[in-house]
């Protein structure tokens, strides 16, 4: 029997208080209005984001269903509607591109920018209820329950072929280090490059470095439990700062023979995004910065290290376009231009979401993906 129309009963994982664990809920889901589809979630990856929401160093409000590294089947759609029909398989955007801001008209930009409701859907009211209170919306997306409704400005088909459970990673922590160094870097065949942090999204990075072509891909960590995954995915050598006197962009630039090509920060740390910016070879070298720093902080540097011609960037998404970069990314991982196994380190069923997140805080995870 059909279920479009109607609002639908099932289990989410609700965070009601920050610093509380998730209570895994009866929801319900309200069916899409205009320009919405209703998703049947099948995978969802959990990010180190989602658990800046639970320990308040993200704001949003509360309760809320979060998760935005999702990937599902379209259950139903909106008024309207043209970019998805019912049996889809879709990849929500926590970044939207509507087509339509001067953001998405430039032909470099990434950040679309419609008017931001925080918590809400478009039209500033949630589609979730839970013992009768409204529930908020989470990045336009809310993967964390077996249902949930987008913005058809924040849905992409992608190939009806494509294994859900994996390139769910596809919604968030993958791109956004593989296009830090394809997209945003553009690193160039036979470079060198050093990237700072190891965890998953580092991971990206030198998976991104090693597809365009360079030649040295030096991995730096304090964590040397981090090396060998990292040599397995293409960093040719991997060094921690710790064992070292002098400071790590010194030992690089011995390293390198003058600096490091291109430099990444994926750590969120400022004496690291200092340090990586430091490294990079002058005249020419570019750093890019995609660790997350911590609030209302600034860094001081000395602007002679911009001047003597090294460029320092940053983006969110690695940079890519949304909608037009999902789909297009998915069809690479089906031509096996880039692997994303490796980065799945755990995969639980749904209600296990609190072990999940237990996981991802001891730091014995890459990623986890939860099941529905
Ligand atoms: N020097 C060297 N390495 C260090 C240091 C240090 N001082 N401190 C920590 N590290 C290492 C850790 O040992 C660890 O291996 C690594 O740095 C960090 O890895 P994780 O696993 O904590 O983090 P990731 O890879 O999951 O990525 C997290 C980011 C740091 C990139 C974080 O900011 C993030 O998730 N960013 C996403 C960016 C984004 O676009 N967000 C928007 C939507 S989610
Ligand atoms: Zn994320």
């Amino acid at each position: 029997m059909s279920t479009a129309g109607k609002v639908i009963k099932c289990k989410a994982a609700v965070l009601w208080e920050q610093k509380k664990p998730f209570s895994i809920e009866e929801v319900e889901v309200a069916a899409p209005k205009a320009y919405e589809v209703r998703i049947k979630m099948v995978a969802t990856g959990i990010c180190r984001s989602d658990d800046h929401v639970v320990t308040g160093h993200l704001f949003t409000p509360l309760p809320v269903i979060l998760g935005h590294e999702g990937a599902g089947i379209v259950e139903s759609i909106g008024e309207g509607v043209t970019a998805v029909k019912p049996g889809d398989k879709v990849i929500p955007l926590f970044i939207p591109q509507c087509g339509k801001c001067t953001i998405c008209k430039h032909p470099e930009a990434n950040l679309c920018s419609p008017k931001v409701h925080p918590g809400t859907m478009q039209d500033g009211t949630t589609r979730f209820t839970c013992r009768g209170k409204p529930i908020h919306h989470f990045a336009s997306t809310s993967t964390f329950s077996e249902y949930t409704v987008v913005d058809e400005i924040s849905i992409v088909k992608i190939d009806a072929a494509a294994p859900l459970e994996k390139v769910c990673l596809i919604g968030c922590g993958f791109p956004t280090g593989y296009g830090s160094a394809v997209k945003v870097a553009k690193v160039t065949p036979g470079s060198t490059c050093a990237v700072f942090g190891l965890g998953g999204v580092g991971l990206s990075v030198i998976i991104g470095c090693k597809a365009a072509g360079a030649a040295r891909i030096i991995g730096v960590d304090i964590n040397k439990g981090k090396f060998a995954k990292a040599k397995e995915l293409g960093a040719t050598e991997c060094i921690n700062p710790e064992d070292f006197q002098k400071p790590i962009h010194e030992v690089l630039m011995e390293m390198s023979g003058g600096g490091v090509d291109f430099s990444f920060e994926v750590i969120g740390r400022l004496d690291t995004m200092a340090e990586a910016l430091s490294c990079c070879h002058e005249a020419y070298g570019v750093s890019v910065i995609v660790g997350v720093p911590p609030v209302s902080q600034n860094l001081s540097v000395d602007p002679m290290l911009l001047l003597t011609g090294r460029t320092w960037k940053g983006a969110l998404f690695g940079g890519f376009k949304s909608k037009d970069s999902v789909p297009k990314l998915v069809a690479d991982f089906m031509a096996n231009k880039f692997p994303l196994d490796p980065l799945i380190t755990h995969v639980l069923r749904f209600e296990k979401i609190n072990e999940g997140f237990d996981l991802l805080r001891s730091g014995k995870s890459i990623r986890t993906v939860l099941t529905f």
